[in-house]
Parts: structure tokens; C-alpha cells; sequence
């Protein structure tokens, strides 16, 4: 689309790289996988790869506690791999996003055993130091997110350090300009290899109450808070500080062109769309996750999507998820049927959209015996783990499902013979079919891609069960109908104007002709263009 700038409007397709695609037969994945299935992406239609964690790592929570920011973990590769894998990428018109994690690094990172080591070390400031309590016990009430204290006692000298996930991963202090400086040198060495951009991961939790006071309401005391409110309101995150520290990152981003800054951020909707910035000087997409967590349901979803609309700053432009390597797969939560409705809002909405690998073969949460639990999460807080939403892709019918030649690291689907790529591409009826038609449907229609977004709220048009929208660029005007009910519904289509049916979440209504009333069958999504 010439003249919009690629991250507006393309897609991001997430690549955990465990569970891609194993090269080397260890039953990993790793970075050269990702290179042999880049034909596979480019097919598909997405726009851009997000690549979670590969650096150097004791793998405490699977990379998300780099010991070594400026290299590939030996069981992911090589920086070579990483370097060939970026020119493949770009040969095909791949944009590659790297997951970046400023917010705490491993307890192995040199700069943390420099730290630990003694009061007085230069490098004592880069991480978060406190006294005990009068009590001996922690200096405030904060916890961790994977359970237990967020503050552990080094016995070296007597005091805490903070961390707001494992004790493996202890907090970089960001008031500290070295560490800035230091980061901003990390960011610098993956832009100079060519990456297009940065998920950068809590980005929120980057800077932390100055005077450490105690939480007001401790979410782990209120176990009926709805989870997405679970880090607000509180001192340890989302502090007014943060959009300082995200306008350094983005300006370190664009000393390099027009590279992406995308946020993890996990707040309610008035509090994301701060990380826009001021001037939009902050992130560029700070993810919306609100799709998670809405009922889903056809007035839940319209209300959610105007709340998120009306939100936005001027000029701020807007991106949604269904799914990520921490949260229950879409398929698990709505079912096979209503998979294809949210494949289809996700691909129509205004915004960029991220897509979770395996989301587009309809994979499901796979269930994961006792035995074999890797998240560490899971064995803190049973009930928690997030393994079954990481399991390998499923590739064909061979063993392992062609995602590696050995066991994988977490089990396979038991339809994986079936679930599976290459059963899936040429079946016109598939997910898999649905979701390459989306992706090429988006880039042939500005309006799909670039355009407005309004509701059509007529109330005669809006069942419990419809959701209907049009998005809608100069003259061009597309109107997407959801239904997110088991009945078939109706409703009337607007004058005398014949639609033409662009696509169908049913196979063989593709190219259909319709006026008057629209028969909607259950769990059917349309997205219709007037002659
Ligand atoms: O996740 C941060 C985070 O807040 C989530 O784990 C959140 O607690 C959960 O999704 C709520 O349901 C990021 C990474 O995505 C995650 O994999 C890491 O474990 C975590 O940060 C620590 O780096």
C-alpha cells in the first residue's frame, strides 16, 4: 500500500521458535527451521515475523532471562543463522521483529553477578537493591507474577533484589542512565543486523514507584479482579515515568528508518492507549490484548471494539491479538466453529493484526501430562502453566508431525495427523484456506487494510448474534457480518444494491450475489462489497 507505512498496514505473524520448526533434530526448534518455513509465511500472506526470545539463556522461562543480549542461544543457532535468516526474510518481503527484554535480564547476566557482588560494585545500581523490612522480611509487599515475593535475599550482602517474575529474573534498574545507555546499545546492534522493529516485552513494568510503597490492592489478594486488571493501580508498573524510557526506545528505533515499536502491555483500555505518548512519541502499537478477555459474544465484542476505537489518540493507530505464547489458544476458548469468526474480526478490524502461529490450522490448547511440565509458572502455581498454548506446529502427516525428526520438547495434538499444513492447504474448505484468503483478501482491499472502521448499528441489523461493520477507503466500502451464534440469522441489506460476496467463513458462497435479506447460517462470517 504506497504511502502507508508497512507496519500499518501489514500483519504480524508470532513464531515462538521452540516450537516452529526443529533443523537440527534435538526436538527444538531453532532459527534455521524458521529459515526453511519462511516460503510457508510468504505463501500464507503475513507481512512481518515476530521471533520470541532466542538470545543467550539459562532458559528459566524459556528466553524471557537473557544472560547475553547481543547473541543466539546455542539451541536456537548461531548468529550466522540469524544473519541468513533476515536476508531470507527480506528476499521475500518479510519484516522481522525481534522480542526485545529490558526489563529484567537473567541472574546469570554478567552485569548481575557484578552487581550481587557487593555493595559498592559499579554495577550495584543497574538492578533494584533494597534493605530488609524492620522485620528481616521484604522491603514491601510487591509479588511476583509467577507467585511468591517479588523480592529475594542475596546473602552476599544481606540485602533484596527485585524481580517481578522468577527469582532467575531479577529487575534492571532504568533510572539508572547506564542501563539506558547500554540497552539503547542492544537495540543498536539488531537494527544494524536489519531488523524492522521491536516487541518490547512488559514494557509497562519498566520503571517502578521512586519510594517502593506498598501496593494498595495486592491483586493476589482479590482473586475475583478480572485478570486484565490485575497490574493496574498499583506501584509497581505503569508508572508516569515509563513514557520517557518508551520515547528513548522509539528514538533509537528511528535513527534506524521506519522500525516498528511494538509494547506488551497488559492494562485496561484507558491506560493502554497512553503508551501512544504524547505526540505519539511512544509506542508505535501498544498491544491490545481486550480481545483476550471479552466475553465473546456479539455486543461484547461491537462494545469493545468502540470503547477501543474512542479511546485512541489522533493519529494513533489501532492493532488487536487473539492469541500469544502466555494466553489460552482461541480455538480452546470459543471452539472449532466460532475459530473462523475471530480469524475473521481479526483480519477486518481496523489495525494491525498479530497472529499466533498454529492459530491459522485452528490448533487447540494441547493438554500436558504432569510429566512432562516445562512452565516454570505451572509448577509455582499449578493451573497457571502455559505449555499447552506452546506446543509444536503442526506440519504433516509424518512422524512428529514434520516439525522435528526426535520427540518434541511439549506433545503434539492427537489430530495432528490431520491438524496439520499440508492436509490443511489445499482443502478450500479449511481454517488454513480461511486465513491465506483473509491475508491476501486485506492486501487487495485499502479498505480492509488502511481504511475507516464504523459500525453499522442499525438496530434492526444488529441481532444478539451479529456483529456487522464496514471499513471503508475513498469510494470502496466493504461490510463485514459475524455471526457469533449456532442460529441462522437475517438481515436486510441496505437500498436496492446487489453485494457481492468477497468471502464466506463457508466454503462454495465465495462470489455469491445477494440483495434484500442475507441469510446468515450459524457461525458464518461474510464480508461483502457493493457491485
Ligand atoms: O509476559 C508478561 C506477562 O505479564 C504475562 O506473563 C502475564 O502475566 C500473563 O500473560 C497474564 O495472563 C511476558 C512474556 O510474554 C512472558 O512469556 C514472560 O514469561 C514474561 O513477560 C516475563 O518476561
Amino acid at each position: 500500500m504506497s504511502g502507508t507505512v508497512w507496519w500499518k498496514s501489514g500483519t504480524v505473524y508470532q513464531i515462538y521458535p521452540r516450537s516452529f520448526q526443529d533443523s537440527n533434530g534435538d526436538g527444538v526448534g531453532d532459527l534455521r527451521g524458521i529459515t526453511m518455513r519462511l516460503d510457508y509465511l510468504a505463501w500464507l500472506g503475513v507481512d512481518a515475523i515476530w521471533i520470541s526470545p532466542f538470545y543467550t539463556s539459562p532458559m528459566a522461562d524459556f528466553g524471557y532471562d537473557v544472560s547475553d543480549y547481543c547473541n543466539v542461544d546455542p539451541l536456537f543457532g548461531t548468529l550466522e543463522d540469524f544473519d541468513e535468516l533476515i536476508a531470507e526474510a527480506h528476499r521475500r518481503k518479510l519484516r522481522v521483529i525481534l522480542d526485545f527484554v529490558p526489563n529484567h535480564s537473567s541472574i546469570e547476566h554478567p552485569w548481575f553477578t557484578e552487581s550481587r557482588a557487593s555493595r559498592s560494585n559499579p554495577k550495584r545500581d543497574w538492578y533494584i537493591w533494597r534493605d530488609p523490612a524492620p522485620d528481616g522480611g521484604p522491603p514491601n509487599n510487591w509479588l511476583s507474577n509467577f507467585g511468591g515475593p517479588a523480592w529475594t535475599r542475596d546473602a552476599a550482602t544481606g540485602q533484596f533484589y527485585y524481580h517481578a517474575f522468577l527469582p532467575e529474573q531479577p529487575d534492571l534498574n532504568w533510572r539508572n542512565p547506564a542501563v539506558r545507555a547500554a540497552m539503547h546499545d542492544v537495540l543498536r546492534f539488531w537494527l544494524q543486523r536489519g531488523v524492522d522493529g521491536f516487541r518490547v516485552d512488559v514494557i509497562w513494568h519498566l520503571i517502578k514507584d521512586e519510594g517502593f510503597r506498598d501496593n494498595p490492592l495486592n491483586p493476589a489478594f482479590v482473586p475475583d479482579l478480572p485478570e486484565i486488571n490485575r497490574f493496574s493501580q498499583v506501584y509497581s508498573c505503569d508508572r508516569p515515568e515509563v513514557f520517557d524510557i518508551v520515547a528513548g526506545m522509539r528514538k533509537v528505533l528511528r535513527e534506524q528508518g521506519e522500525r516498528v515499536l511494538i509494547g506488551e502491555i497488559y492494562l485496561p483500555i484507558e491506560r493502554l492507549v497512553a503508551y501512544y505518548g504524547e505526540d505519539l512519541t511512544g509506542a508505535d502499537l501498544p498491544f491490545n490484548f481486550q480481545l483476550l478477555s471479552t466475553a465473546w459474544e456479539a455486543p461484547s465484542v461491537a462494545a469493545l471494539v468502540e470503547e477501543y476505537e474512542a479511546a485512541l489518540p489522533d493519529g494513533g493507530w489501532p492493532n488487536w491479538v487473539l492469541g500469544n505464547h502466555d494466553r489460552r489458544r482461541i480455538a480452546d476458548r470459543v471452539g472449532e466453529a466460532q475459530a473462523r469468526i475471530a480469524a475473521m474480526l481479526l483480519l477486518t478490524l481496523r489495525g494491525t493484526p498479530t497472529l499466533y502461529y498454529g492459530d491459522e490450522i485452528g490448533l487447540a490448547n494441547v493438554p500436558i501430562p504432569p510429566d512432562r511440565v516445562q512452565d516454570p509458572w505451572e509448577l509455582n502455581e499449578p493451573g497457571h502453566g502455559r505449555d499447552p498454548e506452546r506446543t509444536p506446529m503442526q506440519w504433516e502427516d509424518a512422524p512428529h508431525a514434520g516439525f522435528s525428526v526426535s520427540e518434541p520438547w511439549l506433545p503434539l495434538s492427537l489430530d495432528a495427523a490431520k491438524r496439520n499444513v499440508d492436509e490443511m492447504r489445499d482443502d478450500s474448505g479449511s481454517i488454513l484456506t480461511l486465513h491465506r484468503r483473509l491475508l491476501h483478501l486485506r492486501r487487495d482491499h485499502a479498505a480492509l487494510s488502511i481504511g475507516g472502521y464504523r459500525t453499522v448499528s442499525s438496530p434492526a441489523e444488529l441481532s444478539e448474534d451479529l456483529f456487522v461493520y464496514e471499513r471503508y477507503e475513498g469510494e470502496a466500502t466493504v461490510r463485514v457480518v459475524l455471526n457469533f451464534g449456532d442460529r441462522e440469522r437475517r438481515l436486510t441489506l441496505p437500498g436496492g444494491a446487489v453485494w457481492i460476496v468477497l468471502l464466506s467463513s463457508r466454503s462454495g458462497r465465495s462470489g455469491a450475489h445477494e440483495a434484500g435479506e442475507l441469510a446468515v447460517a450459524p457461525s458464518e462470517g461474510l464480508i461483502l462489497a457493493p457491485q
